[in-house]
């Protein structure tokens, strides 16, 4: 694979995976992942040391009110910065890279500029965005949302995890409920770097990707009402298995996805099953089903498809079937000249590029709302991630960093305000 040409700022690539690295080693799990759920105490830690990385490169750390955290070089307040960034929350058995890189980039960025000198023609920033996994609260990509205005300050804060803990109270609790009110700062743009998560890149032996778009996510709870009774005694037609409910909708969505085609995904990731115990049949069932797709129309006819399997499934079975919104996204399109713009930095550097599109739901999907936004990938190994065997070649981290740093410069050399 090409390395990229050498550039002025110089990516140093050992200090970039060394921070990495550093970060990884908070909520580290085996297999080389992180375990650093939104407002934990590894997240926590993860906040105060890139905290402590943003003041060592002498930027303003401004903390807003749903916890975004913002390392800003001067004049920010007075010229819509440049904005890259990500998150660094993770799932449970996440990976290294997810989130975290785009926000150690951005940090290296800052660093890199500095070292060669350069003062860009406008503010920068680094954002770390709360929450955007919406693994322990939903809905995910959280922060981002406050920030662009999607959701109430006070319906975020009040959010509650399976304990019933809020947001609200795990912000206070680890100190990290910020002064600034949401959205304080409109970015002249935000660009993203990210892990593409999926098989593409990697399968094409292409470094970089320039996001075009991303596909529309809907989140549900389903809570299946039924009737514990004997597994034995029990006869088959005498049932209301809220067990057998949850399993037969997951079968039927795994279908839906195969038989719609395209970029439809249904994925059931959570199932609760009370009492849970090998010879009683389940009173009470409780799964998430996320549903995605590129295209609104279709997401919405694979809901329509679930909702008239769960009223039919649960007049066969005499269970009562109740579902809540966890989160609802349409498809979004990234500006067209962002994305173009990378694409040329990218070839620039020499590097093969593809356009694409995200599977997964990244905080710049939220920005596009208020600012002109778009994203880089590079590649997963496999297209593996969630998982703690994620993985990214150093060249490619270093490379995708070099075309964020240069899209970032020709964006603020950009004149007009
Ligand atoms: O679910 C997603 O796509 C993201 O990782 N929150
Ligand atoms: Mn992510
Ligand atoms: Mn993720």
């Amino acid at each position: 694979m090409p390395l990229a040409r050498p550039t002025s700022p110089a990516i140093d690539g050992a200090r970039l995976l060394q921070r990495i690295d550093a970060l990884a080693a908070i909520g580290a799990i085996d297999g080389g992942g992180c375990a650093r759920l939104a407002l934990t105490d590894e997240d926590r830690q993860g906040r105060d040391l890139v905290v402590a990385w943003m003041r060592d490169l002498e930027l303003e750390v401004r903390v807003d009110a749903i916890g975004n955290i913002f390392g800003m070089t001067p004049g920010w307040r007075t010229r819509a910065p440049i904005l890259t960034g990500s998150h660094i929350d993770t799932v449970r058995t996440g990976g290294r890279y997810d989130g975290n890189y785009g926000v150690i980039a951005g940090l290296e960025m800052i660093e890199a500029l500095r070292d060669a000198g350069i003062t860009p023609a406008r503010p920068l920033g680094v954002a770390v965005f709360t929450n955007e996994e919406g693994s322990r609260f939903q809905p995910d990509m959280m922060g981002s949302l406050v920030h662009a205005g999607g959701l109430d300050l006070a319906q975020a804060h009040a959010a509650t995890d399976a304990r019933g803990v809020s947001v609200g109270a795990e912000l206070r609790r680890i100190g990290y409920l910020g002064p600034e009110t949401p959205g304080f700062v409109t970015p002249h743009a935000f660009v993203e770097l990210h892990i593409e998560q999926g098989p593409v890149l990697d399968a094409e032996g292409t470094p970089i990707g320039a996001v075009e778009d991303l596909q529309g996510i809907s989140w549900q709870e389903v809570t299946v009402v039924g009737q514990s009774n004997h597994a034995g005694t029990t006869p088959m037609r005498l049932r209301r298995d809220a067990g057998y409910v949850a399993a037969a909708t997951a079968n039927f969505l795994h279908d839906l996805a195969h038989e719609m085609g395209g970029s439809q995904v249904c994925t059931v990731g959570r199932i609760e099953l009370h009492p849970n115990y090998i010879n009683v049949i389940p009173a009470r069932a409780i799964f998430t089903a996320d549903l995605r797709n590129t295209d609104e129309d279709l997401l919405r006819l694979s809901e329509a498809r679930l909702s008239t399997f769960l009223d039919a499934i649960s007049a066969r079975t005499g269970t009562r079937v109740s579902s809540r919104t966890l989160a609802r996204f349409e498809p979004v399109r990234f500006d067209a000249n962002l994305v173009a713009l990378i694409e040329d930095i990218a070839k620039g550097l020499g590097l093969p590029t593809r356009r694409m599109t995200s599977g997964a739901g990244h905080d710049a999907q939220m920005m596009a709302r208020i600012c002109p936004s778009a994203m880089i990938f590079v590649p997963s190994i496999a297209g593996i991630s969630h998982n703690p065997a994620e993985h990214t070649e150093p060249q490619d981290l270093i490379a995708g960093a070099n075309v964020l740093v240069q899209t970032i410069l020709a964006l603020t050399e950009c004149r007009e305000d």
